[in-house]
């Protein structure tokens, strides 16, 4: 049989986002976004979000590893491990620091032409998205977030001024990071981040969460269409969430439990890609009474803004059983999904995240049957604590392990099932600051960066055995 080789252009690269790895949170005249006002946690300590940034807190998005002012360093080491492209995002509040200016702050464009220009001078291309978490926080604190139609608007001119700015460095783009994880309405920081939403007493927290993805589904939308004005070629994306959710059993209530469950991964994606609301939704808002605004012409708009392309961050799986509540024994944490439970046959990180390669194979299947779309796998991989050795080695092997086996499931969905898959950018190329968490701890990287929880450390970059041992899969394009 003849062997089969991933495609030769295949965007074999990383992800981070700006709040968790560029620090200068108030540098280049930064506005503060709704991230810089959350205090770190811990691992099962929730992060705090509070009212404006007090001294007395620590906020360790604020320097993050000082990517700002080490830009060239960093990506000089992203070319040593041969990555053909770079995914992160533009600071939104760096462009906007309030988000309603007329006008855009030129020193936050120019910093990120400096950054497309120094990947591109390595041949790095640089896959960009345009909200990572991180609105400004005047928008969120003056106009409440996307609970206003008038933050569509500024979320539109930002993402125009961009794609103007760019047009000739950067062909991926992304809309919103993981627009769907808000779904989880038990975790306040997903609709902050995503939204610059708080859901008030007496509020129903799902009508609230569904008003403001409508308004971030038109903007999308709007961004999309624009975009594709201003250069044909741009490549735009959606970006979700996507942890398949298992039945417990072949039992037909725990199959159609975990069918139900999984209309929350799919109902965003359903409309950024098909152009419009699935029925399952529609019937939930009458069911639940939910009073959704649309105005006359969203439906066009969402018709017309349609994406190229999926981008979808892959961790972990969950699993379901009818007639449990949540079983939280387990190691394996639930996402917020009612009736979870633990699946006896993988195991977890130390987070609690369950570890399980053909959980990717099985999602890329089940997204290209459903989408017919080129896919792109923007985040995946293993928040370990790692340990430096005395001569600065990292013996990351755990790290290593996950990354083959869910680089083994991808390329068995490319060459064997046929699924159309532009790239693959592990999460946290380099150590960053963990979102749920706030942590330096819970480390990602390929590149291990002396930087603990309380802020201490010299910042120094070191290679771990991750960073060799990923150069070589670039290398030979995944055949070794
Ligand atoms: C996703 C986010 C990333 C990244 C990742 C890992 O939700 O898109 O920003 O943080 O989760 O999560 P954590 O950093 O909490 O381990």
């Amino acid at each position: 049989m003849k062997k089969m080789t991933m495609p030769k252009d295949f965007l074999w690269g990383g992800a981070l986002a700006a709040h968790q790895f560029e620090g200068g949170w108030d540098k280049g005249g930064k506005g503060p976004s709704v991230v810089d006002v959350m205090t770190a946690g811990a691992h099962g300590v929730p992060r705090k979000i509070t009212d404006s940034v007090e001294e007395n807190e620590f906020y360790p998005n604020h320097e993050a590893i000082d990517f700002y002012h080490r830009y060239k360093e960093d990506i000089a080491l992203f070319n040593e491990m041969g990555l053909k492209c770079l995914r992160t995002s533009i600071g939104w509040s760096r462009i906007f620091p309030k988000g309603d200016e007329a006008e855009p702050n030129e020193a936050g464009l120019k910093f990120y032409d400096d950054v497309f220009d120094e990947l591109l001078r390595h041949g790095i291309e640089p896959v960009i998205t345009l909200s990572h978490f991180e609105m400004p926080l005047h928008l969120a604190r003056e106009y409440g977030g996307f609970r206003s139609r008038q933050v569509v608007d500024f979320f539109v001119k930002f993402a125009v001024v961009c794609f103007e700015r760019y047009k000739n460095k950067v062909t991926y783009w992304m809309t919103f990071n993981e627009i769907n994880n808000k779904m989880d309405v038990n975790n306040p920081i997903f609709l902050w981040t995503n939204s610059g939403v708080i859901v008030k007493a007496g509020e129903n927290a799902k009508e609230v969460m569904y008003q403001a993805g409508h308004h971030e589904l038109l903007a999308s939308a709007l961004a999309v269409a624009k975009g594709k004005e201003i250069n044909p070629d741009f490549q735009i994306g959606a970006m979700v969430s996507h942890v398949p959710i298992y039945p417990y059993s072949s039992n037909p209530e725990d199959v159609m439990l975990a069918e139900e469950a999984m209309r929350q991964r799919y109902f965003f994606p359903d409309v950024q890609v098909r152009g419009y609301y699935p029925s399952y939704v529609l019937k939930e808002f009458e069911r639940e009474g939910y009073n959704i605004t649309f105005a006359d012409g969203d439906e066009d708009i969402l018709r017309k803004g349609t994406v190229d392309y999926l981008g979808f961050s892959y961790y972990m799986s969950t699993t379901v059983k009818s007639g449990v509540e949540n079983d939280n024994t387990g190691d394996i944490v639930n996402g917020g999904l009612p009736n979870s439970v633990s699946n006896p046959y993988i195991k977890a990180s130390d987070w609690g995240w369950a570890i399980d390669p053909t959980g990717l194979r099985y999602a890329l299947n089940r997204l290209y049957d459903r989408y017919q779309i080129p896919l792109f796998i923007v985040e995946n991989g293993f928040g370990a604590v790692d340990t430096i050795e005395e001569d600065g080695s990292i013996h990351d092997l755990q790290r290593i392990d996950y990354l083959r086996s869910h680089i083994k499931a991808l390329q068995k969905a490319v060459k064997y099932d046929g699924v159309d898959l532009i790239g693959y950018t592990p999460w946290g190329i380099i150590d960053i600051v963990s979102f749920t968490t706030g942590e330096m701890k819970k480390r990602y990287g390929m590149i291990y960066v002396d930087r603990d929880n309380e802020g201490n450390g010299s910042l120094q970059r070191y290679k771990k055995d991750s960073f060799y041992w990923y150069k070589k899969v670039i290398e030979a394009n995944g055949e070794e």
